[in-house]
């Protein structure tokens, strides 16, 4: 791997840090996000380890009372993002936003508690309760009927913010007038390389709503115009409760709720399998359908214990998908009608995709394609930079530039 790109990696880490957070690019997101921290975790992993866990413990800095960890903290003022924390109130200190994201938390930090010794096991030991707290708020006010599987309120929440697999249920959202200058994006990275200015509307709906509520989460759970369960978030969350049950273990505390909450999952993840198109499909909880979007996000469940039939299968679709691409992993199959080679979601290639499916892939065995995700993505590295993500046949890069956690997973790829 070319030394100058390692060198470059590291820079744009230390450029991005804004001192115990890394903001995910400059102009483009210039506050804390919350799974952007989990991967950006792993890069400076490798360069220092108190800095790592520092990431871990500034996010947790914007946890509430309940437990909800929100997915923006906006720890200083910045014009340059919309919606900043005045649209949100929060009401918090640090301000924060009112919704979450993918809690791909615990298996950083039990990764970081292994490297690290007895020195790692200390500073583990001050966030494990948070993250338990954090995921008891999950499974207790996104599952008020204790299915087994979380609902997500907002497409932001998904971290896949407008990908095909939403448009059907972000049908019933209401649109609010967000007029087209508000919005910043736009303004770092050309529009078509971003959501539609439609699901901005959106999105502001749900926003506008969840504050009228106060974020009162038994409140938003019921009137959100919005509830999907997300394969993707749900594989994250479990795969997190599986650490979380071993970090209980390396800390000498007591497994059973993460491990209750683990079992649970896992069996009622089989509700979001399709069988015929040999991948896991997200439900919508208004329809109670699965819905029919060939994304990405279906195959985040190889991060977990799987049938072996089960792994082979979508083994077989992986296979069907690669055939499709130059560069892997696009987030959509690109044959489909909804697919989008440019635009964010739709079909580009993101590193932290990559880097948990390849990790998936490697507990299922399968380490040939494990290995192809790794080198797809150095080769976009290399060939085009630290972008925040990339065309998957074309292999330019897209959106945000100098980007924190393809530069960190590159780190944690090539250490
Ligand atoms: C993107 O999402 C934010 C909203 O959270 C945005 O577009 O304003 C997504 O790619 C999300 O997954 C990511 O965490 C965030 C910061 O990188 O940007």
């Amino acid at each position: 791997m070319p030394l100058d790109r390692v060198k470059e990696a590291e820079g744009i880490l230390r450029a991005n840090d804004r001192g115990g957070y890394t903001v995910p690019a400059q102009g483009l997101y210039p506050f804390q996000w919350l799974w952007d921290s989990g991967f950006v975790a792993l890069g400076w992993a490798v360069l220092d380890g108190d800095r790592a866990f520092a990431e871990l413990e500034t996010l947790f800095l914007g946890q509430w009372e309940n437990g909800f960890l929100p997915h923006i903290v906006f720890h200083r003022e910045d014009a340059g993002y919309f919606p900043g924390p005045e649209i949100w109130g929060s009401g918090r200190k640090p301000q924060t936003s009112g919704i979450t994201q993918p809690p791909f938390l615990a298996p950083v930090l039990l990764h970081l508690a292994r490297k690290f010794g007895e020195k790692g096991k200390a500073q583990a030991r001050k966030l494990y309760p948070r993250l338990l707290a954090l995921h008891r708020f999950l499974h207790l006010y996104r599952d008020p009927e204790g299915t087994g599987l979380v609902a997500v309120l907002h497409p932001w929440e998904t971290g896949m913010d407008n990908s095909p697999a939403w448009d059907l249920p972000l049908k019933r959202v209401p649109r609010y007038p967000v007029p087209p200058e508000a919005r910043r994006d736009t303004k770092h990275v050309p529009p078509e390389e971003r959501p539609r200015l439609e699901d901005y509307e959106r999105y502001l709906y749900l926003v506008s709503l969840f504050r009228s509520l106060n974020y009162d989460p038994a409140s938003c759970y019921r009137e959100s115009p919005f509830r999907v369960v997300d394969v993707g978030f749900n594989a994250l969350l479990l795969f997190a409760d599986e650490a979380l049950v071993e970090l209980a273990g390396l800390l000498g505390e007591d497994p059973s709720e993460p491990r209750g909450w683990w079992q649970r999952g896992l069996s009622a993840l089989e509700a979001l399998w399709d069988e015929e198109a040999g991948l896991y499909r997200s439900l919508d909880l208004f329809s109670g359908k699965r819905i029919p979007r060939a994304t990405s996000a279906g195959f985040l469940p190889l991060l977990l214990p799987l049938p072996r039939s089960r792994a082979e299968r979508l083994l077989t679709t992986f296979r069907s998908w690669a055939g499709e691409a130059r560069y892997l992993f696009p987030s959509v199959l690109p044959s489909a009608l909804y697919f989008e080679a440019r635009r964010y979601w739709r079909g580009p290639v993101w590193a932290p995709v990559n880097w948990l499916l390849a990790w998936g892939l490697v507990r299922q065995g399968f380490h040939e394609e494990a290995a192809r995700l790794k080198k797809d993505l150095l080769a976009l590295v290399e060939g085009s930079g630290f972008r925040e993500y990339y065309h998957p046949f074309t292999g330019e890069g897209l959106g945000g530039r100098g980007f924190s956690w393809t530069a960190a997973l590159y780190l944690a790829w090539v250490q």
